[in-house]
């Protein structure tokens, strides 16, 4: 059944938040927390907006959002979202009969999902929440500058550190994005921002426009590193790689990239943007010019001062960063590129050292939950592919490692390769174990393994931290970095480190006492 699409030149003049979104009929799918501010902004701006979700529960975070739809005056349908509405219209009777004119869609759906390819089929034009969000962005006074972050590790910790540094600069600056908080939410809060710092996901990326009307026209922007993940979702390493490389499109002053990870530069020599704009290069060796860097344990910016043929400006130092728990390899790279980023916006050196005084790291990130008897427990269940992990365990001598979970498609033999050497022992969970097995047992064959068979969520990390404990010697870490995703046994990463936490805190009992820490490593 053909559904007729928009005339283009109505999208096309969809740019703004005083455009006439009056009557366009648009479907909404997923009603998670993008799906939910997509519809709200619609409603508001008087689209006729139709949200296609799945089954949702009769109660928790979905019921609400379905309810509230209803006060917005938002029609929900809920159906097998799998099914091809061509080939069984019944199923999705109310969003064909919808006859949308745009889509707008959740960044989970699969880029083959049968309503994407049924949308595509019919001509109609389908646009992510960050499309949208950019189109709306001058709801609020003059619109803010969009900063960029991405990479497949370190994202959420250098939007932090990013906006730290520019709020200590007295900008007004909401980070957002995939780390949470909808682009769209930012974009309609009433106070208006000077800088938005947005994460954005492989998957977000991949639904962005190069060109033409909903291109995003970024300050700065930056791939952090990029490694094997979401391989199920994106296909191939080749097309992750190029959804993450769209990151740079239009950049009008700076592309930060990582002089360690030469892909990342690659993306930038090869990215279409504004001109003028400058290639920016961090590293943890000293940094030419136009880069930051260290030099004999200080942070340096080689790259946004006029001097920068002959002296560098110091940002900070590796002992003071020590002191703080932030000198691990992958986080002082993270310091360096959210640094070039606010350098890029004119944030002075000595602000940006007061930030990173101020700043502390979110939970389940290297996060030391107990140290007791000579042994440090740490939670870093944010480690969700074999990248992540790798940074982390190189952070530690010897390790117990409580590893596993959704491995994603991705090879997990080469982390367990290259760490067996500093392993006590390991202790897999989760549900993808032959990879994880098969890895251990032919790098390893002599390293104590052992397996949590335990399928019930709140079982999992008491009996994990009760074998941990046996394995663990004087001066080791028990570290949780699984190099999976979370979402086979656990409702997410911050559940089961949570899960982790307590079951290190009741196991130790009264033993942790004062020594229960809050120490991080370094
Ligand atoms: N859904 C389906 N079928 C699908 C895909 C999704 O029914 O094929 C449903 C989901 O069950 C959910 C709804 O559609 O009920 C929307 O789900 P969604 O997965 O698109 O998620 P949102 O709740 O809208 O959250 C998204 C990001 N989630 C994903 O990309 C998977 C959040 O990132 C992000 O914080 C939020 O938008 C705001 O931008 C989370 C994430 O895990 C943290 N991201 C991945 C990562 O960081 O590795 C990419």
């Amino acid at each position: 059944m053909a559904v007729g699409g928009a005339p283009v030149s109505r999208l096309d003049d969809l740019t703004g938040w005083h455009a006439d979104w009056r009557g366009l009929r648009v479907a909404v799918l997923g009603l998670g927390v993008t799906g939910f501010a997509a519809a709200d902004t619609l409603a508001e701006l008087g689209a006729d907006v139709l949200v296609v979700a799945g089954p949702v529960a009769a109660d928790g975070t979905p019921a609400d959002r379905a309810r509230l739809l209803g006060v917005i005056g938002v029609r929900l349908v809920q159906a097998d979202l799998n099914a091809d509405p061509d080939a069984d219209p019944a199923v999705l009777r109310d969003l064909v009969d919808h006859r949308p004119e745009l889509l707008v869609v959740s960044p989970g759906f699969h880029p083959d999902h049968p309503l994407l390819l049924w949308a595509a089929r019919n001509g109609i034009p389908v646009w992510g929440d960050i499309e949208l969000a950019w189109r709306l962005r001058d709801k609020v006074g003059a619109p803010a500058e969009w900063i960029l972050v991405t990479g497949t590790n370190g994202k959420t910790t250098t939007v932090q550190l990013t906006a730290t540094m520019l709020a200590a600069a007295g900008l007004r600056v909401a980070p957002c994005g995939n780390i949470g908080v909808p682009v769209l939410d930012a974009v309609r809060d009433p106070q208006g921002w000077d800088v938005l710092v947005v994460e954005l996901s492989s998957y977000q990326l991949h639904h962005l426009p190069r060109r033409g009307p909903g291109a995003l026209v970024p300050w700065a922007s930056v791939c952090l590193n990029i490694a094997d993940d979401h391989l199920d979702w994106h296909g191939s390493a080749a097309a992750y790689r190029a959804a993450k490389a769209a990151v740079y499109a239009n950049t009008r002053v700076a592309c930060v990239y990582n002089k360690a990870d030469a892909a990342t530069k690659r993306m930038v020599e090869e990215a279409e943007v504004v001109d003028g704009a400058r290639a920016i290069g961090f590293g943890l060796d000293v940094p030419g010019p136009s880069e930051v860097g260290i030099v004999d344990g200080i942070l340096c910016d080689r790259a946004f001062h006029e001097d920068r043929f002959e002296t560098a400006l110091e940002l900070s130092t590796v002992p003071e960063l020590r002191a703080r728990g932030l000198a691990a390899h992958h986080l002082l790279a993270d310091i360096l590129a959210a640094a070039a980023l606010a350098r890029s916006f004119g944030v002075q050196p000595e602000v940006i050292h007061d930030a990173l005084e101020a700043f502390h790291l979110d939970a389940h990130r290297i996060e030391v939950v107990a140290e007791a008897g000579g042994i440090r427990w740490i939670d870093d269940s944010k480690a969700t592919n074999p990248h992540a992990a790798d940074a982390s365990l190189a952070a530690f001598e010897s390790v117990v490692w409580l590893v596993g979970g959704l491995l994603k498609g991705v090879d997990i033999d080469r982390l367990v390769a290259s760490h067996v050497g500093h392993l006590r022992g390991a202790i897999i969970i989760g549900t993808d174990r032959e990879a994880l097995r098969d890895a251990f047992r032919r790098h390893a064959p002599r390293l104590r393994v052992f397996e949590i068979n335990a399928q019930d969520t709140g079982q999992v990390m008491p009996d994990a931290v009760r074998l941990a404990a046996d394995l663990a010697e004087l001066g080791d870490v028990v570290l949780l970095a699984p190099a999976a995703a979370s979402m086979d046994q656990f409702t997410d990463y911050a559940q089961r480190g949570r899960l982790f936490a307590e079951a290190v805190r009741d196991y130790l009992g009264g033993e942790a006492g004062d020594e229960s820490a809050s120490t991080p490593p370094a």
